[in-house]
């Protein structure tokens, strides 16, 4: 496996255990390693982005690109540029050793002159990604179209003004539905990059909203048409590129399929990054999401707090992730969704091993994140204590209650009678802070530490 565009990785990355010197050693992360009887690979389901680490050069609005990335040159031609990206992609896959990958149609093939061009060389690289795939044994998490980047697509896809954008985003997601099926893909995305608006002095939001219910329509049809059994999962993002974007967050977008009727159809991939933009945690957006059933995947990242724009670094901080994977290990774990990076280098991490410590890093932290969740549900205090803060409702009252025998007047009479008269109880909140610090200290200094390769 040596040689190739990451010829300082020679081997794929192993464990080395936390006191590794080794940089290019995962220091927690361990594949098989069992966690609440289940693999930490199963758990985490890890995937790369093809978009940020291999589509985009480092470039932002103020400068030109830094990252080498050779086959992003303008000159090249665009099939042979195109093979050669898929190729170190894959490369860097199986040298991370993760299961996963994630792409939209541009990430790995050129447009041409027309749709129908588009569509040829989108066959030929999707037969030259199975072949991949075969070799290395990586997977796709989902596929995705791009419905942003073109400038037919400035004023939105499904929301468009002109039903004509609407009808090329339509041939765009056709032909996607249609490849992620064909490469196995277990999930198929939605961002809303550009469904929203710039000003409403120019946009009806009534026929907007109606468009983006007709598109979502039409999209689940046509997967159950073509038997794609994937599920689809649409990615919340309140702002960015637009000044307002309508899939917002999880409640907003929850809200949305269930007035359309588009509940069943439609789960959630929650990106770290695009939840605090909106103002909530990203444990606020997973726990949502958990609640009402309609968690999918996750896109792993974080803003920086000094900024309020997606900065979709690569996470870090497990005092950010243990949470989030608490939720989801309560909720049942991810069942076709995964942990894709949609992340990226900073613009001067330029050296070609960057890319490998990003993700490292970024896979390690989640590891911990892991262990720290498992830890919370094996000790048990936090669902007890949760549990218990809700006992009442599973007594009598709470029945009587939530089952509909107790009329407003039957409450008013009870307590006027003096039957009913409620003390408050703590909601223990410094307390509970302090356990789930408990359980992310104790896994720091026993649990990986002890497992040292
Ligand atoms: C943009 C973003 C996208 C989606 C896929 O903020 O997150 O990369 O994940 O279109
Ligand atoms: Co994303």
């Amino acid at each position: 496996m040596d040689g190739g565009f990451f010829s300082g990785v020679v081997e794929p990355i192993r464990f080395g255990g936390l006191h590794s010197p080794d940089p290019l050693t995962y220091k927690v992360y361990e594949p098989d390693r069992l966690v609440l009887g289940k693999r930490m690979e199963e758990h985490l389901r890890i995937g790369v982005c093809l978009w940020h680490s291999f589509a985009w050069d480092g470039r932002d609005m103020f400068g030109i690109g830094t990252l080498d990335r050779p086959w992003l040159d303008a000159g090249r031609d665009p099939m042979d540029a195109a093979r050669e990206k898929m190729a170190v992609a894959f490369e860097f896959i199986e040298k991370l050793g993760v299961p996963y990958y994630c792409f939209h149609d541009r990430d790995v093939a050129p447009e041409g002159a027309s749709f129908a061009e588009f569509r040829s060389n989108m066959d030929a690289l999707t037969e030259d990604a199975l072949g991949y795939q075969e070799r290395t044994g990586a997977r796709l998490l989902w596929g995705t179209a791009n419905l942003f980047t073109h400038p037919r697509y400035q004023a939105g896809a499904a929301t468009n003004p002109d039903p004509e954008v609407f009808a090329y985003a339509a041939a765009q997601v056709r032909m996607m539905l249609d490849v992620t099926q064909r490469l196995g893909g277990t999930n198929y995305v939605l961002w809303g990059g550009r469904e929203g608006y710039d000003t409403l002095l120019n946009t009806d939001l009534r026929r907007e909203g109606a468009q983006l219910a007709r598109f979502l329509h039409l999209v689940a049809e046509h997967k159950h048409r073509i038997g794609f059994e994937g599920t689809l999962l649409i990615e919340p993002k309140p702002m960015e590129p637009t000044k307002h974007q309508y899939d917002y967050d999880s409640a907003t977008v929850h809200g949305f399929l269930v007035r359309n009727g588009l509940e069943g159809e439609y789960k959630l991939n929650i990106e770290a990054n695009h939840a605090t933009l909106a103002g909530h945690s990203f444990h606020h957006e997973v726990a949502y999401a958990i609640a009402n059933g309609i968690l999918g995947s996750i896109d792993a990242n974080r803003g920086d707090p000094q900024n309020g724009w997606d900065t979709d670094q690569f996470p870090n901080s497990v005092d950010d992730l243990a949470l989030p994977l608490y939720e989801i290990l309560r909720g049942g774990g991810l069942t076709t969704g995964g942990f894709n990076f949609d992340a990226k280098l900073r613009r001067q991490s330029s050296d070609r091993d960057d890319l490998f410590h990003a993700h490292i890093g970024g896979i390690d932290a989640l590891a911990q994140g892991l262990l720290a969740a498992a830890a919370m549900i094996e000790d048990g205090r936090l669902a007890e204590l949760k549990g218990a803060r809700y006992a009442g409702w599973d007594g009598p009252l709470g029945s009587e209650i939530l089952g509909g025998s107790a009329s407003l007047a039957d409450l008013a009479d009870r307590v006027e009678a003096g039957g009913i008269d409620p003390r408050p109880r703590s909601g223990r909140q410094e307390y509970l802070e302090s356990l789930v610090n408990q359980q992310v200290w104790a896994v720091r200094s026993n649990g990986a530490a002890a497992r040292e390769g």
